[in-house]
């Protein structure tokens, strides 16, 4: 059996309508074991870019631990988000962990989209949101506002903790264009206290259950209330024939994410970096 199975046309379609599709049993159990080796390797010996406020993340680590590049370069992930995309190509863009201990409960949630963070811009941006362990809204699962895509503007990027976050764009920074027009002017409103009315769709994973989701989606989970399940979610982002270079001013642009230092970078260019390798067509 195939270690990354296709995605439906069912499937694809849902992603469309609601911005977000569940992809049940995309990784098989063979690889369930060496994904979780290689994130606890990441766990214990983070790189500079992670956080530890409530819960632990880091990014932009994977293509340098093989048993995790096999996967964030599997040709049928990278078809599966293409396909999604309606994009003719999938490079890979960068790889993010979360992991929730149990019980690390959040104050509310992080209601956010992920796209105005990124130093990017288009359509074809895109995430695979794979769960580890078994898990449920009580433990950390991943929850949407389904059809939210579809709102074309995006409310200002913070931490998940709330708080304004700062990142250094070096000389970069100067590039950065003026899109406020883009932006509400409040936080999101907190869709948890009337899931029906905001049509949270709320999951719960298996291990090796998936999530594939737009980056203009909004979406949280309301942290690990759970005393005994840990939590641990590994999301790849890939772009597609669409995405263009982008820096926002005024809001948080992760600097994590940009081209190596020797590269070029114009908003407005198309993505190409040796950070993005093409995934598919393979
Ligand atoms: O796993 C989480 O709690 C957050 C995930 C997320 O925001 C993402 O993958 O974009």
């Amino acid at each position: 059996m195939a270690a990354v199975r296709s995605i439906t046309e069912d499937e694809v379609e849902a992603y469309r309508r609601d911005g977000v599709a569940k992809l049940p049993g995309l990784v098989g159990p063979e690889l369930l074991g060496p994904l979780r080796e290689g994130l606890e390797e990441q766990i214990a010996h983070p790189s500079s870019w992670h956080t530890d406020a409530d819960h632990h993340s880091d990014r932009c680590f994977g293509l340098d631990r093989p048993s995790l590049r096999a996967y964030l370069l599997d040709p049928v992930l990278g078809e599966n988000a293409a396909r999604a995309m309606g994009s003719s190509t999938a490079n890979f863009f960068f790889d993010h962990m979360f992991l929730f201990e149990p019980s690390t409960p959040v104050d509310g949630h992080y209601w956010h989209q992920d796209l105005p963070f990124w130093p990017v811009d288009g359509e074809h941006v895109i995430s695979v949101w794979l769960s580890l362990y078994d898990c449920t809204p009580e433990s950390a699962a991943l929850k949407f506002v389904r059809g939210s895509h579809q709102e074309r503007r995006f409310y200002p990027p913070l931490g998940f903790d709330g708080s304004a976050m700062e990142g250094d764009l070096g000389e970069r920074a100067e590039l950065a264009v003026d899109v406020r027009d883009q932006f509400f002017d409040h936080q999101p409103p907190a869709f948890h206290d009337d899931p029906v009315a905001h049509d949270v769709v709320e999951f719960s994973y298996n291990a090796g259950d998936a999530v594939i989701f737009n980056t203009r989606v909004v979406h949280s989970s309301g942290g690990n209330r759970s005393a005994d399940q840990r939590r641990l979610a590994y999301s790849v982002r890939f772009i597609g024939d669409d995405a263009r270079m982008m820096l926002r001013e005024g809001v948080f642009q992760d600097p994590a994410l940009l081209p190596d230092p020797d590269e070029h970078f114009a908003v407005g260019a198309p993505m190409v970096s040796r950070r993005w390798p093409r995934v598919y067509p393979a």
